[in-house]
């Protein structure tokens, strides 16, 4: 049965004072100057610039405040006033800083001079730009194109990254891995497949007029908190919020708002989620099918009795494919297996579908909990069944809200950022750039790293990222990453992955997209897109953290120049000196998305990308939105059910992370402190192995390939969380993670289901 929402774990609600006040220390810490705090007030406004944390949609009527404290904290961290300067290397050599913690690696401040690893002193020392380039550019020459892979973290404009992927596919592959391989590729995968675009089809003005929205597997308060005040407004207005999750989240209970006055003095607090469902960490396909199947038998029954239909029988005639053989899937699964799955019952499956089956506008949001599975891609497609089921896809307040990660994860995609041929518009490239761009396939994340450990790379080229911490099988990655021949980091921030340096290993600081950005042609602006596919123009407003620190655009323009010399059509210089040049050339290759951009890209709320299915308008095989048969009920298929004491490990993030950067060691909200070395644990599941809370444990991977991957070090906490299944944190937990545990389509590690069993033996004591 759907429990009633209350949080004991975090005795405030998510946002609130606590908030307010880690906002205040984070600006302390970073010793950010009083007049650079200001910044803040220009944070995702029309005119100022974009979060460089989460990629929720940009308002055209901004809050005052129009920032969370997560996305404070993200700005604090680039306006610090700490740097990391070639001085800083001459007193630390890199055997040493390995043992630095990685909050202590970034939070020694900004990286401002480019440098080169020198194995003979164990430091990176600085080298001029030019060099560093040339040197870059004619080893790059010197390799098969194939064997080197550029991988962008999701940060970087949208003018960045057309020029790296033109870059890569002049000198040859589409090797253009990003943190979308690890993250949302199962929605790129899944929704293409099933309505024809590979994103998220619902605006903000969605968010006004929908009346019931789902929560599958993300953690709004924590990852995407601006959101909040949507949720807020639509609760006022009693739209139910169903939330489907393994751990009772205290950032989808209860919200109080610290913008509002109002909601500070009160102690009463907005509810968020209306009913939660606790469904065990890879049962959704199972939830979803439930819900499907009590919506489709209430139709039949409608049918019969001469009833109005359930279903919208007119928009599944006319918009979708699919239908019968779905539905008697639907009908024939047992109730047995959906229960045991999903670890829900069917009344709390009826409570669900009995709110689905009364609203006429529906927006499922979802995150990672879904799409870091074996079976991710189903998950998702699940997501689109549901929807379909009542014409909830392109009509007003309805729709799939994929919450994206990186603030430009989408944006990077739709300017040509992929592996896969048939998604870039590789003949019009062809014409534009006079040159015949590679049509092989290229390396996705996980396939680049099959291929470091496998020895098979000469290189890795990285805008943004800390691979080595982000990847799974650690301890097998970081060997292989470090015999590389070439490695070249493009980074804010000292981290893990510089550590490791390669045979030859360059540093390049870059500007943070706060920071106004001079070239010749004077201060230029950047685009990027949001979650909710808009486009917006980003302007820097603070002066940059060091002169010698360069932009995005000008290093990869700069290695690409160094690298293509004669071979490239492009005036790279001229495309460094200003970006103008650059968006001209995005409105050559997609008119319809970046046609007048120039003007257009500083509307208030973004320029709206066109997206066919919106309009109901499927560009999929069968010309129709397309219902799927789950494959499996979404057991997994690596997860040994039988093993006693085998447990599903879901690695999740804190709101003291922002992915491999930690901001520091608490967890507010899940009221952790001072340690991300914990496991969370139903108490049922500590008392079957005589575990107390505050006890040392190790985990371990099951696998039977020969691998032993453990983890030592744990300390068990009780928490609210179904039987069989624990949390841990990423980064930390990356070892136990198998690099070929991923879903089967997309290839986005199944980080949500890692299974592993307690070590035995003491647990260790770090
Ligand atoms: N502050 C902050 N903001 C961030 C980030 C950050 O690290 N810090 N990272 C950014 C990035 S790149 C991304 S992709 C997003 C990620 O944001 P989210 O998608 O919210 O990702 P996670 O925190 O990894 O996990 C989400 C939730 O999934 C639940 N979950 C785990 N397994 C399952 C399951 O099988 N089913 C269901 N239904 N739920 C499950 C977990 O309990 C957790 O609450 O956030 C972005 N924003
Ligand atoms: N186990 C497990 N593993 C996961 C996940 C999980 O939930 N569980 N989540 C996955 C997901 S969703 C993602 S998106 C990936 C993310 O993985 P990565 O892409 O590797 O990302 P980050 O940790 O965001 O990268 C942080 C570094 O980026 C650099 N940086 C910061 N800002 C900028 C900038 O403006 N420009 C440039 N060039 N560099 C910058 C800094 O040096 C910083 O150290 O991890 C994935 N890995
Ligand atoms: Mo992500």
């Amino acid at each position: 049965m759907s429990k009633e929402t209350k949080s004991d774990a975090y005795p405030y609600a998510s946002g609130g004072w606590g908030s307010l006040k880690a906002v205040t220390s984070i600006l302390l810490q970073e010793k950010v100057p009083l007049a650079n705090s200001q910044v803040l007030m220009q944070q995702n406004k029309p005119d100022g610039f974009m979060c460089v944390s989460c990629s929720w949609a940009k308002p055209a009527d901004p809050h005052t405040f129009e920032f969370c404290e997560s996305g404070a904290k993200a700005t604090a961290w680039d306006l610090t006033a700490k740097r990391v300067t070639p001085d800083f290397f001459d007193v630390h050599t890199v055997s040493e800083l390995s043992k630095w913690h990685d909050h202590d690696l970034e939070e020694a401040g900004r990286l401002t001079e480019p440098m080169r690893y020198d194995p003979a002193t164990d430091r990176y020392v600085p080298i001029p730009w030019e060099q560093a380039f040339d040197e870059i550019g004619a080893q790059l020459r010197g390799f098969d194109p194939a064997s080197v892979v550029f991988y962008s973290s999701g940060r970087a404009s949208l003018e960045t990254s057309y020029m790296l992927q033109l870059f890569a596919r002049m000198y040859g592959n589409n090797n253009l891995a990003d943190s979308s391989n690890m993250c949302h590729e199962s929605t790129s995968v899944g929704l293409k497949e099933a309505i024809g675009v590979g994103v998220g089809t619902v605006g903000l003005d969605d968010y006004d007029k929908t009346d019931l929205m789902f929560f599958f597997g993300q953690n709004v308060g924590t990852n995407s908190p601006r959101m909040l005040h949507h949720l807020q407004d639509a609760r006022k207005r009693g739209v139910p919020i169903i939330t489907f999750n393994p751990l009772r989240e205290p950032g989808l209970l209860h919200f109080a708002n610290p913008q509002s006055p109002a909601d500070m003095l009160t102690p009463r607090d907005t509810q968020i989620s209306t009913q939660y469902h606790q469904v065990k960490t890879g049962g959704d396909t199972a939830a979803i099918l439930g819900i499907c199947k009590l919506v489709i038998k209430a139709d039949d029954r409608a049918l019969g009795a001469g009833a109005p239909r359930v279903l919208d029988i007119d928009f599944i005639r006319e918009h979708t494919s699919g239908y019968e053989t779905f539905a008697q899937f639907a009908r024939d699964a047992k109730w047995d297996d959906i229960e045991r799955i999903s670890g829900l019952s069917r009344d709390a499956l009826q409570a669900a579908a009995d709110e689905y089956m009364k609203a006429s506008a529906v927006i499922v949001n979802y995150g990672m909990g879904l799409t870091q599975h074996r079976m991710g891609v189903q998950n998702v497609r699940m997501v689109v069944n549901l929807l379909l089921l009542r014409g909830n896809i392109g009509k007003p307040g309805a729709g799939p809200s994929p919450i994206r990660g990186h603030s430009n994860v989408q944006g990077q995609r739709t300017v040509g950022i992929t592996e896969k041929p048939e998604l870039a518009p590789l003949d019009q490239l062809a014409e534009q750039f006079s040159f015949e761009p590679p049509r092989e396939k290229g390396m996705n994340t996980v396939e680049a790293f099959g291929a470091v450990v496998a020895g098979k790379l000469n290189a890795i080229v990285n805008l943004g990222g800390n691979l080595v911490r982000s990847v799974p099988d650690r301890y097998r990655i970081e060997p292989a990453w470090s015999a590389l021949p070439l490695t070249v980091n493009v980074a804010t921030k000292l981290n893990r992955s510089h550590l490791l340096p390669g045979k030859r290993s360059y540093l390049l600081p870059c500007l943070s997209r706060i920071e106004i950005d001079r070239q010749a042609s004077g201060a230029q602006v950047v685009s990027m897109e949001d979650s909710t596919a808009r486009f917006h123009g980003s302007r820097g407003v603070v002066d940059a953290a060091g002169p010698t620190i360069r932009s995005e655009p000008f290093i990869v323009a700069g290695i690409a120049k160094a690298t293509l010399g004669e071979r490239s059509s492009v005036d790279w210089d001229a495309w460094r000196d200003d970006y103008a040049l650059v968006r001209i050339e995005m409105g050559k290759t997609w008119p319809e998305m970046f046609e007048d951009f120039e003007t257009r890209m500083w509307t208030p709320g973004g320029v709206v990308r066109p997206l066919p299915a919106r309009e109901r308008k499927w560009k999929t095989k069968s010309g129709k939105a397309e219902f799927m048969v789950p494959e499996a009920l979404g057991e997994d298929p690596d997860m040994p059910e039988r093993e006693p004491g085998s447990l599903r490990l879901m690695t999740l993030r804190s709101d003291s992370q922002f992915n491999t950067t930690i901001y520091n060691l608490d967890d507010r909200f899940r009221g952790v402190k001072g340690s991300r070395m914990v496991v969370l644990m139903n108490p049922a599941d500590m008392e079957k192995r005589g575990l107390a809370k505050g006890d040392r444990i190790g985990l371990e991977t099951i696998a039977d390939d020969g691998v032993e991957r453990r983890v030592d070090g744990f300390s068990v906490v009780p928490f609210d969380v179904p039987e069989g299944c624990i949390g841990g944190y990423y980064p930390e937990c990356n070892p136990l993670l198998p690099l070929w545990h991923y879903a089967k389509e997309s290839k986005v590690p199944g980080a949500k289901s890692i299974p592993v069993r307690v070590a035995a033996g003491a647990g260790g004591s770090t």
